[in-house]
């Protein structure tokens, strides 16, 4: 049997930069860079359960949830590896109020780095796997001074996205707008190994990824197409079959080889002021882009995930998202009046 080429990540980002001509190798190292600290991450989540670093800070971030130590040490990991590069201009992360500068005495380079140190973190302690979420930018003011202006973009305008899942094995998901590709560590040599090449997911799957126990605050759209799922139907391969994780990295990546859609549909107790859990900048956006790239579709229901101009921060976003089919008979229902 043939061989399959043993393509690093490395190589494959530079053979990725080779299809742009105008490409300065500014956009490699930053990739680059980033791959150095999915390694030091992977390195300490895998020995979690051993090291003292279980177990919470005591501290609690913007969001209120309970700060892991292994969030902050991702957060970290990330911010010392990538803030002297010289190829980013500012960074804003999922665990920080406000944009992360790069320090004066640091080259500024042209790129914006929006992530999600490591989501899931709620699950650290129970061996699920987690993942760290990324989205770069090109800049977009002119100014002395990178600003937040150059975080608050709109998915469309991403150059690449990507996520580390850290689980049986740690994989580095990643797209630069040519396709989705995979990468699986090999510890022994410590190379991401291309092991997933141009992942396309199925146009229609048979798995819906949705915590049934906010059953009571969905919209009525929302509880009519999963009583849908549940029904006999041969033709269209129902009932689906649930799978939550409730680690969205792990719900994403199955659904991505596999088929399926994952929900998180806002909460409607006050139908009035519907309240979205899932965060636009650094889980939506990046997640959206690579469906996409891999053929399928990422919404809120009512409008296409990568058209929305993030206005703050931490917008929060209602995220459908998986095989293309299934997104649209989930805005159908959805938008029923
Ligand atoms: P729930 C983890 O805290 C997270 O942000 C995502 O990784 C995950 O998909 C979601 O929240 C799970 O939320 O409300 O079902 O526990």
């Amino acid at each position: 049997m043939q061989k399959s080429r043993v393509v690093t990540i490395q190589r494959h980002i530079v053979e990725q930069e080779r299809l742009y001509p105008r490409a300065t190798g500014d956009f490699t190292g930053l990739l680059w860079d980033l791959t150095l600290a999915a390694k030091s991450i992977s390195r300490e989540v895998n020995k979690a359960g051993l090291a003292e670093i279980l177990g919470l800070t005591g501290e609690v971030n913007v969001h209120g949830d309970d700060v892991k130590k292994l969030d902050v040490y991702a957060n970290e990991r990330i911010c010392k590896a990538m803030d002297h590069g010289g190829h980013l201009c500012i960074m804003a992360s999922e665990e920080n109020e406000d944009v992360i500068r790069i320090p004066d005495e640091f080259p500024k380079g042209k790129y914006v780095l929006l992530f999600d140190p490591l989501d899931g973190s709620s699950n650290i302690d129970a061996n699920v796997s987690i993942g760290t979420i990324f989205s770069i930018y090109r800049r977009k003011t002119t100014g002395k001074e990178a600003t937040i202006e150059d975080c608050l973009r709109k998915g469309t305008e991403q150059v690449a996205a990507g996520y580390i899942i850290y689980g049986s094995s740690t994989m580095m998901v990643y797209t630069t707008g040519q396709g989705v590709h995979g990468f699986t560590l090999d510890p022994s040599i410590g190379e991401f190994l291309l092991s997933h090449e141009n992942i396309k997911i199925p146009q229609k799957g048979k798995i819906y990824s949705i915590n049934e126990g906010n059953a009571n605050a969905w919209d009525d759209g929302t509880k009519k197409y999963v009583a849908y799922l549940k029904e006999k139907d041969t033709t269209t391969e129902r009932p689906y079959s649930l799978r939550y994780i409730g680690s969205l990295v792990a719900d994403f990546h199955r659904n991505l080889l596999y088929g399926g859609i994952f929900l998180y549909p806002a909460d409607y107790k006050d139908p009035k002021k519907p309240k979205a859990k899932l965060r636009l900048l650094y889980e939506a956006n990046p997640l959206a882009f690579i469906v996409e790239q891999a053929g399928g579709m990422a919404s809120t229901g009512k409008e296409r995930i990568m058209d929305i101009q993030a206005a703050e921060l931490h917008q929060k976003v209602p995220l459908i998202i998986g095989s293309k089919e299934d997104v649209l008979t989930y805005e159908k229902f959805f938008n029923q009046k």
